[in-house]
């Protein structure tokens, strides 16, 4: 008989106005690989443009609170500086007015208020771009710009995907690291009020990764891939928090 544990009936969203931000860890690196693979193909496949997702690593998962919290406020910065100086092509925006760049960093980083909204009444978020703005760039440059943010959207990311697999060991750090990340990105996600899925595979053995990351079994390819269900949440999430942000209950 068929259990009953499980996300449920799939319900699909169109991604394609999103900016999603990605941080792994690069402990498990095995996992790590299958899941971020998993998690860009279903956002790519619920219309997420790859120039809009911005992917960064960091050495492991105890790092992942901070850095989801220091991605936001980087493109919160971004799209400050997209809006209001003028996009990245003007003068201060394109790196000669660094001051006020950094003014509008250290004002937005110790905000705890969701600037989404405000981003798109000043023309920053969900605005289309024309067509053919990025045209005429090499595909290796596009995506390798992609990879540091500095192609696609500008608006600050409707949602962040933070992935990492804690394995547990002879030590008590498993118990204090899942414990300290799981805080760590709830808490970001309530103080900033942008959606951070959680990513973090918490393992008793390397097997329960495999069977989680897709890759179990003699050919690599039994189990469920979580990071499937995590780039689909971030869609979800991203899809839903505007329709808040406007007084829409979006289902
Ligand atoms: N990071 C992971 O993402 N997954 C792990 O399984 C993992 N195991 C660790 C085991 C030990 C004993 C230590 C000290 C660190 C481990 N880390 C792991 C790294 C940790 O998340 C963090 O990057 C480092 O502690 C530096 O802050």
């Amino acid at each position: 008989m068929a259990g009953i544990k499980g996300l449920g009936e799939a319900h699909t969203y169109d991604g394609s106005s999103l900016r999603i931000g990605i941080i792994h860890a690069r402990w498990n690196t095995r996992l790590i690989a299958a899941l971020l693979s998993g998690t860009l193909k279903t956002l790519t496949a619920a219309g997420v443009k790859r120039e809009n997702i911005v992917i960064q690593s960091v050495p492991g998962s105890y790092e992942l609170p901070y850095a989801v919290q220091r991605m936001y406020t980087s493109s919160q910065t971004q799209a400050a500086g997209a809006s209001i100086l003028g996009g990245a092509g003007s003068g201060i925006g394109g790196g000669g007015g660094m001051g006020i760049m950094q003014s509008a960093t250290d004002l937005l980083g110790g905000s705890t208020t969701d600037l989404t909204g405000l981003a798109r009444e000043v023309g920053g978020a969900g605005v289309p771009k024309e067509e053919g703005e990025e045209g005429g760039a090499p595909a290796e440059a596009a995506a390798g710009a992609a990879e540091t943010g500095q192609a696609g959207l500008k608006q600050p990311f409707d949602a962040l995907i933070a992935i990492g697999a804690l394995i547990k060991g002879s030590t008590m750090h498993f118990e204090y690291i899942s414990e300290a990340v799981s805080q760590g990105l709830m808490r970001v996600q309530l103080d900033t009020g942008c959606p951070v899925i959680f990513g973090l595979l918490t393992l008793l053995t390397e097997e329960q990764g495999m069977e989680r990351a897709g890759i179990a079994g003699a050919r690599g390819d039994e189990g469920h891939n979580h990071g499937e269900d995590w780039g689909a949440a971030a869609v979800e999430l991203g899809v839903k928090r505007r329709g808040w942000a406007e007084g829409r209950f979006v289902e």
